[in-house]
């Protein structure tokens, strides 16, 4: 008997949820959204418009999930819903490149001058394991370097000491990964470039790339030290090995043209997902064309997918992108700062050792005294005090990301009113007593 016996008060959710607990492992279909790190019964969303959700029963939430990050522009939005509409109604996919592939790779071209050519796939796992596979074809090398807390998907070769999840359930890695392909992985502290240069020189002539998340956000929100990305760029290019920016998270979020455009860094290649796909499932690897070319049919790479390009993912994502113009950054830019310095003040005023991170619209608040330099500072944070007050603003009716390493997604929806909201309850929940 699961523990989620049809409650009265939300007696359809309890219901869903009882027969996911027999469907599914954890009940989810993605391990984070279970709640194990903050207690309570995970929701089952049903409907989503703007920046608000509605439960099975329901019930609204202000949503800081947004799926995840893909949800830039909110739930539903109308460009986005017209552009579904009319692509569903022109049948596929097909099993050809179709328009919509050509278009959207042309956008993001444009945005990132870094993808000269590009992939698309079905999720930034595929993407990110694909690139690594050019990388090591490219040079001939077998190792590749991660940073720790760096979360890339869940392909075998990238979960040693991994963010999101994996940090979320304390797990070292995963099982079924075996110590052979775990070798060919090497992790370095984050934001620590001596480190990286450490490993080049312990494995010279090894290490095929170093593939890095630009801003951290799989372990919270972790901005690069100043210079640590072109530290990178600069000792990837002297040592021969690729420099591989993943911008699932932070492309098309944290600027235009992502945190290549932000930071200034001219990437090798680069891993795409969630914005890019407008919350349908879509990922994307590319860069110099030199490197594509080495995959198939053009060369001896082989990566392939059935439904790669998907119309409906190509008219979402492309539907988003459009709507993504510098305005709307600049946006973006004012109600994440306004919701950073209300959290600050309301946790100041509490007397709680929490504070925020941030770039763009992308934040944490950690329940640590000081924002996080690294992936093993964030990790120092208070759990158990982030899941009482991630169940205070649940109770409040707003929804949080479900761990302490997870990011909050800010969209266009969440306007002043929005963040007024966010910030009183987030005072009070601070107020709230311990337990
Ligand atoms: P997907 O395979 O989940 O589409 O993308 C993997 C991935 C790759 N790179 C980065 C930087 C990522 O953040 C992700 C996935 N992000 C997590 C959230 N932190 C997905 C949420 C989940 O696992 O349910």
């Amino acid at each position: 008997m699961s523990s989620t016996a049809a409650s009265p008060t939300e007696p359809r959710s309890a219901d869903l949820r009882e027969r996911a607990a027999g469907l599914f492992p954890g009940g989810v279909n993605s391990p984070v959204r279970a709640y194990r790190a903050v207690g309570g019964e995970p929701p089952i969303i049903e409907r989503g418009e703007g920046a608000t959700v509605w439960d099975a029963d329901g019930r609204p939430y202000l949503d800081y999930v947004g799926a995840f990050g893909p949800l830039i522009l909110g739930h539903a939005h109308p460009a986005v819903v017209a552009a579904l509409e009319a692509a569903v109604k022109r049948g596929g996919p097909f099993g050809a490149t179709s328009p919509g592939e050509v278009e959207l790779a042309e956008l993001v071209r444009r945005r990132m001058p870094a993808v000269e050519r590009l992939r698309f796939v079905s999720s930034g796992t595929e993407a990110a394991m694909s690139a690594l596979r050019v990388a090591r074809a490219a040079t001939g090398r077998d190792l590749v370097l991660k940073l720790e807390g760096g979360y890339h998907g869940h392909s075998d070769a990238l979960l040693a000491e991994a963010g999101s999840g994996v940090a979320t359930l304390g797990l070292p890695g995963s099982a079924g990964v075996t110590p052979e392909v775990a070798a060919q992985t090497l992790v370095a502290p984050s934001n620590d470039a001596a480190a990286v240069r450490a490993r080049f020189e312990a494995h010279p002539g090894r290490i095929a790339a170093v593939i890095v998340e630009p801003v951290a956000a799989n372990v919270g929100v972790v901005p690069p030290a100043a210079g640590f990305l072109d530290e990178l760029r600069a000792l990837t290019a002297r040592e021969g090995a690729l420099l591989v920016l993943d911008e699932v998270i932070t492309g098309f979020r944290v600027a235009g043209g992502g945190a290549q455009e932000r930071y200034g860094i001219r990437p090798d290649l680069v891993v795409l997902g969630k914005i890019l796909g407008g919350g349908l499932p879509v990922g994307a690897y590319g860069g110099r064309a030199d490197l594509m070319r080495l995959v198939a049919p053009d060369g001896p790479v082989y990566q392939a997918g059935t439904l790669s390009g998907h119309p409906l993912a190509m008219a979402a994502g492309l539907a988003t992108l459009r709507e993504l113009q510098p305005p709307v950054y600049a946006e973006l830019e004012r109600s994440g700062c306004a919701l950073e310095e209300g959290l600050t003040a309301a946790a100041a005023a509490a007397g709680v050792p929490a504070s925020v991170t941030r770039v763009g619209s992308l934040l944490t608040l950690f329940f640590r005294p000081a924002p996080p330099r690294s992936a093993a500072e964030a990790r120092e944070a208070d759990v158990e005090a982030f899941g009482r007050f991630h169940r205070a603003m649940r109770a409040a009716g707003i929804l949080l990301p479900p761990s302490q390493f997870e990011a909050w997604f800010l969209s266009t929806a969440h306007t002043d009113t929005e963040i007024a909201r966010t910030v009183e309850a987030a005072r009070a929940a601070f107020a709230a007593p311990a337990g």
